[in-house]
């Protein structure tokens, strides 16, 4: 039950016999993934202040060393999840590796995975434009007790037990889901506080956005092409209207609110797509799907891809259903 003001705090606290596994574990996780946003949410803010505050690879004037905002927000969320001792293995975006914690007691009997994209679109930063996190969390599959492994984090995305963003946009948002229904918290920057101000978030089923770097049109295989022009075309509701950040999560977050679809496929320079299928694809997959939308690759559901390596890429096509079920029509038709 959702009451007015209801804090993202509360919000875990009363959905906890929602987890699959309600042991605490997992509400404790999300909590602190809500605290490392809180923290790389300030520094993002302070972004445009670079020339006074000093650029990356510089001391500033309290003597501290500048960081890029992707390596510090990378820090951020593994210190958190570290110190917190409450996963067993991390992989990020940012490390050639997956990290091993060994947890309280160094028995390494965690129940949790965590993959996590920490600052996806950082390119946007020096442009002020929206930036996100992304994350996702599976139970581990070796046994508690033992190291986790490779095969803890290559999961196929329909074993995810939660996944959310974080978008640090014209206000810093929240939005996750365990499994039953996505859910979206509004930090209110004055007092620090996530409120519960988007229950139950829906894909509309129809959508009249399609968001594609289209500079890269004449690298795409025929069946994106043939439904980008389906797009373009005078007919019914059509054209479509053509919304393209750059920065996934802020096109996802747009297109799930108002309707529409993103594509990242294929291309001459990026054969596999772009897009990594464990950071980025199957989180934004699981919650495209429990709000009502689809995520595919064209011809796959994005959530049965077996993955084989921790950086795998996979084309990316998500959003609101009836727009997927399209897309997938021409690329299987092309
Ligand atoms: P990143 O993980 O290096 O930040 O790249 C991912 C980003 C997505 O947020 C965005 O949708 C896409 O790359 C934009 O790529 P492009 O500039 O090729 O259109
Ligand atoms: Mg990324």
């Amino acid at each position: 039950m959702r009451h007015k003001n209801q804090t993202l705090g509360e919000f875990i606290i009363e959905n906890q016999e929602e987890f699959k596994y309600s042991s605490g574990e997992l509400s404790r996780l999300i909590n602190s993934i809500r605290l490392a946003a809180k923290v790389v949410n300030h520094e993002v803010n302070k972004a445009g202040l670079v020339d006074i505050l000093g650029a990356a690879g510089e001391t500033n004037v309290q003597g501290e060393s500048q960081q890029k905002l992707d390596v510090y927000a990378n820090e951020a969320f593994i210190k958190t999840l570290t110190n917190r001792e409450i996963v067993c293995g991390i992989a990020s975006e940012e490390e050639d590796h997956f990290i091993t914690i060994k947890g309280r007691n160094q028995n390494n009997d965690n129940k949790y995975v965590v993959l996590i994209d920490p600052l996806d679109g950082s390119s946007n930063i020096d442009v002020n434009v929206s930036v996100g996190t992304i994350f996702s969390i599976y139970r581990r599959v070796t046994p508690s007790g033992t190291p986790v492994t490779l095969e803890d984090f290559l999961q196929p995305g329909n074993k995810q037990v939660a996944a959310g963003y974080i978008i640090y946009g014209t206000s810093t948002m929240i939005v996750y889901t365990t499994g039953h229904g996505v859910n979206g918290f509004t930090l209110n920057p004055a007092i620090g506080t996530y409120y519960h101000s988007h229950p139950n978030m829906q894909f509309p089923e129809d959508g009249t956005i399609y968001s594609v770097n289209e500079g890269n049109y004449v690298h795409f295989p025929q069946g994106v092409k043939d439904y980008i022009k389906y797009c373009q075309r005078e007919e019914g509701d059509r054209p479509y209207t053509s919304r393209y950040i750059g920065s996934l999560v802020s096109d996802f977050h747009r297109n799930m609110i108002k309707g529409g679809i993103y594509i990242y496929p294929n291309t001459a320079k990026n054969p596999d797509g772009k897009l990594r299928l464990l950071y980025e694809c199957n989180p934004m997959a699981f919650i495209a799907e429990q709000a009502g939308g689809l995520a595919s690759n064209g011809f796959t559901r994005i959530l049965d891809i077996q993955p084989t390596e921790l950086h795998q890429r996979v084309p990316f096509i998500c959003g609101s259903r009836n727009m997927v079920l399209k897309a997938e029509e021409f690329m299987q038709n092309a």
